[in-house]
């Protein structure tokens, strides 16, 4: 009889805690042993030379989810979940959007059925709340909480998104009583429309205004303000897609007082300024994602915040559209105003590469710490550990092999996504996830998609 089903040798395991040079057996999807001579396995796969990391959790994407009439999403589930796995990632975090008069259930029923038999890797969604009436509230969110969605988002901008500061403190309170996590997307909503209205009465209209339509105050003065009601009602929250150190030394300040103010960066304000939303023609459309990227001190900023750890979570905010359709970027409104260029840009694969090559590579952080970020952390947060964030005895095998020193140039074609370019086309990384294994199968084997599309499944969470 075998031991295992597989064991994974020679390679350096690294978790958030440890670096150990040491084997894995897998048994069932699961991690059974950790050490050498672990015996004989069905498959062996040798690992010299690579570092054997846990997969990463991406806990904030946006896959098959409508922004505007005539605009498309460039990702549903089926390709968005391939382009996480060719990036190391095993699990990833989407949102399920009510409508307003919707009920949470319709959404989540329209959701989950976009999403069956179309997933490489697992997921795990989180409810955007749009409509908190009072059953949705008292009644509805309770009972799907307990059902493992834990976690909601919430936003103080977009139009048919936005909530007003009472009801905001409603969520928050329902979300102590039901012991669910509030993610907040802060900006000032009276700031860019007023900023928005007076840049197109001057004509400015290129995308590159988007940036100047939402400067820093707008998102410093909602994330005060998101914290400050967060304190009023007693509750943790996470503050997701942090641009600048203005927001990022409102949650530092916080937390130092004593609150529970989880705060989130992404790989578009390490990587892009607003410089970016310049170029010719509509270039800079493919850049416009909200809050927009800043300078190149908000960069280090933002590095810092990883580094110290005010940041605890580095997700992609995936959030693509094609360029070159007149349902993604360059759409005939988008051509009128930058007020109608979808907003987001993508990075589900690239998310990882960036933040091991410009992060552990450049000394800005340790290994464990990019572990952390890029997995642990999210396990942790959202109710996902012990069974996925780590190498650990019983955890889900949900592993990323990575070859430490391959150097590589992104294109777009390496991603595998469905959007029709990459905002990081030409950045040369050292570090790459070669292969990918969700419960102990491969997805992406050196290079190569192997896994079954349907694999994935949907992993209901505890409260984080
Ligand atoms: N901003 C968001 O809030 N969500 C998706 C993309 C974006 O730019
Ligand atoms: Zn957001
Ligand atoms: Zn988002």
């Amino acid at each position: 009889m075998l031991d295992f089903d597989m064991i994974i040798r020679g390679g350096t395991v690294v978790t958030a805690g440890d670096t150990m040079r040491c084997d894995v057996g897998i048994r069932d999807g699961r991690i059974a042993a950790l050490g050498t001579d672990l015996g004989r396995a069905a498959e062996t796969v040798d690992a010299h030379g690579m570092l054997v990391m846990p997969g990463g959790i991406d806990s904030h994407v946006h896959l098959a989810q409508p922004s505007a009439p005539g605009i498309v999403s460039a990702d549903d589930f089926e390709t968005g979940t391939r382009s996480a796995a060719f990036g190391g990632t095993t699990t990833v975090m989407p949102f399920c959007m009510q409508e307003r008069d919707q009920s949470l259930r319709e959404a989540l029923k329209i959701y989950h059925a976009r999403a069956e038999d179309a997933c490489y890797v697992d997921t795990s969604f989180h409810l955007i709340i749009a409509d908190p009436t009072a059953s949705v509230l008292g009644q509805e969110l309770p009972a799907l909480v307990e059902e493992g969605y834990t976690s909601l988002k919430i936003y103080m901008t977009y139009a048919g998104l936005a909530l007003k500061d009472g009801e905001i403190l409603e969520v928050l309170s329902a979300a102590r009583r039901t012991g669910s996590l509030v993610m907040v997307h802060a900006e000032n909503d009276d700031v860019i429309r007023f900023l928005t209205d007076q840049l197109e009465r001057d004509g400015k209209t290129a995308p590159y205004y988007h940036a100047l339509s939402r400067p820093v105050p707008a998102e410093r003065e909602a994330t005060h303000r998101a914290i400050t009601l967060a304190e009023v009602v007693d509750v943790p929250i996470v503050i997701v897609h942090v641009s600048n150190a203005e927001a990022r030394d409102e949650i530092a300040r916080a937390n130092a007082r004593g609150l529970n103010i989880v705060g989130e960066t992404c790989p578009q304000y390490l990587m892009l300024t607003a410089s970016d939303l310049e170029g010719l023609d509509m270039e800079g459309a493919k850049y416009v994602c909200s809050p927009p990227p800043r300078d190149r001190s908000s960069q280090e900023a933002c590095w810092e915040g990883l580094a110290r750890g005010t940041f605890a979570l580095y997700s992609s905010d995936h959030c693509a559209f094609r360029y070159n359709d007149p349902a993604g970027k360059l759409n005939a409104k988008g051509r009128s105003s930058f007020r109608w260029v979808p907003n987001g840009v993508p990075g589900i694969a690239a998310r990882l590469p960036i933040l091991f090559s410009e992060g552990v590579i450049k000394g800005r952080i340790s290994l464990q710490q990019f572990v952390a970020l890029t997995a642990t952390n999210h396990a942790r947060t959202y109710g996902l550990y012990p069974r996925k964030g780590s190498i650990a005895i019983g955890s889900d095998a949900d592993i990323a092999i990575w070859d430490p020193e391959r150097q590589v140039t992104i294109t777009h074609d390496l991603l595998h996504d469905g959007a029709d370019y990459t905002p990081y086309e030409g950045l040369q990384v050292t570090g790459w996830p070669v292969s990918t294994m969700v419960r102990g199968r491969f997805v992406v084997r050196d290079g190569d998609l192997v896994g079954a599309k349907g694999f994935g499944e949907h992993v209901a969470r505890t409260k984080g």
